[in-house]
């Protein structure tokens, strides 16, 4: 019998260069000059539910370094049923609400509880234009290259993220769309069988993602693709914050994966050092170049594309390994155990 597992999964994970150009270029031909300028707000609160959540956790450190403007992001619970404690009529906010589906209810509750107080300054990003949220929203982006059918979120993720990075970089040269899909496509390429390797090595039993700054909610993202799709121990953690008491769990049966960068790296390195010591192996993702001893894996995203715009790349390979682990373990990456796509209350 065929094995149709994960076909959705995969084929969506390895889609992402080519619709990150679409989404691109949609945002340079139908949003330049038309999204909020974020200098006019006082506050900047974003929200979203499990991985868009996440997403919002990415977005609001970012656009707080990237802007100045300081930013926050809260599951769209708490908006939900404590929104007056976050939304002061006397701050400008600009909110933000992410979704891949627009049906999310807690999603829809907090944007109506917005909307109350301030009627205009409201952007929704989604990847379904015909959806709930796209309508509610005085302004809606909608991603829809990252729509996908399988119900972990992988390219809608990714995709969504580009608009973040628009509303501070305001420009998007046709050059920087031409590097951004070749050296996804190359960076793809590079790793995708180390991906497969370590995916499908099962003498791992617990993963530990770590992160700084933007990077936190990214590690926060993979930890969840981690759970969702392969049902493993999976954790994750600012970076330095590791050594203060959750490395106490790493074994030799741990991967602990970094995200990191070259502003931070010289900070990042002693700690893969010491969980090298205690056993575990090491996985490192972002611009950095060389191998040194204390990395056992490196997946070197190049020096072609801007730091502000590489966010997306850090992804892809790990939702590839989440993939590859999920059908070594016999489940299917296309349908999480428990989950449905979308959580309507
Ligand atoms: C939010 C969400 C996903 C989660 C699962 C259930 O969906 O919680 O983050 O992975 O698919 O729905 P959305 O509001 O982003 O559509």
């Amino acid at each position: 019998m065929s094995d149709n597992r994960g076909k959705f999964t995969q084929a969506e994970i390895l889609s992402q260069p080519e619709t990150w150009k679409e989404t691109l270029q949609y945002l340079k031909s139908d949003w330049v000059g038309r999204l909020p300028n974020l200098q006019d707000y006082d506050q900047i609160v974003i929200t979203g539910c499990g991985s868009t959540y996440y997403l919002s956790i990415w977005a609001a450190r970012f656009l707080h370094c990237s802007t100045g403007i300081p930013a926050i992001a809260l599951p769209s619970s708490e908006l939900w049923y404590s929104g007056d404690l976050w939304l002061k009529p006397f701050k400008k906010i600009l909110f933000i609400a992410i979704s891949r589906s627009g049906q999310t209810t807690e999603t829809l509750q907090a944007l109506d509880q917005f909307l109350k107080v301030q009627k205009k300054d409201a952007l929704a990003i989604t990847c379904y234009k015909d959806s709930p949220l796209a309508k509610m929203s005085p302004l809606s982006v909608t991603t829809t290259a990252g729509m996908e059918q399988s119900v972990a979120q992988t390219r809608s993720f990714s995709n969504m993220m580009w608009p973040i990075i628009f509303l501070s970089e305001k420009n998007i040269p046709d050059s920087l769309i031409t590097t951004v899909r070749s050296s996804a496509q190359t960076f793809l390429s590079n790793y995708q069988a180390t991906a497969r390797e370590i995916g499908n090595n099962l003498d791992i039993e617990r993963f530990f993602f770590l992160g700084n700054g933007p990077l936190f909610g990214l590690s926060q993202e993979v930890m969840l693709k981690m759970k969702e799709m392969s049902l493993s121990y999976s954790e994750a953690f600012h970076f330095l914050e590791f050594r203060h008491g959750p490395m106490s769990m790493v074994n030799h049966q741990s991967l602990i994966i970094g995200f990191t960068n070259q502003a931070t790296y010289s900070f990042e390195l002693p700690v893969f050092n010491d969980m090298q010591k205690l056993g575990g192996r090491t996985l490192a993702v972002g611009k950095v170049s060389g191998k040194p001893q204390s990395i056992d894996y490196l997946f070197d995203i190049g020096e072609k594309v801007p730091s502000t715009w590489s966010y997306p790349f850090y992804l892809p390979l790990i939702q590839l390994l989440a993939y590859e682990r999920s059908m070594a373990k016999g489940l299917n990456p296309d349908k999480p155990e428990n989950l449905t796509a979308v959580v309507e209350l």
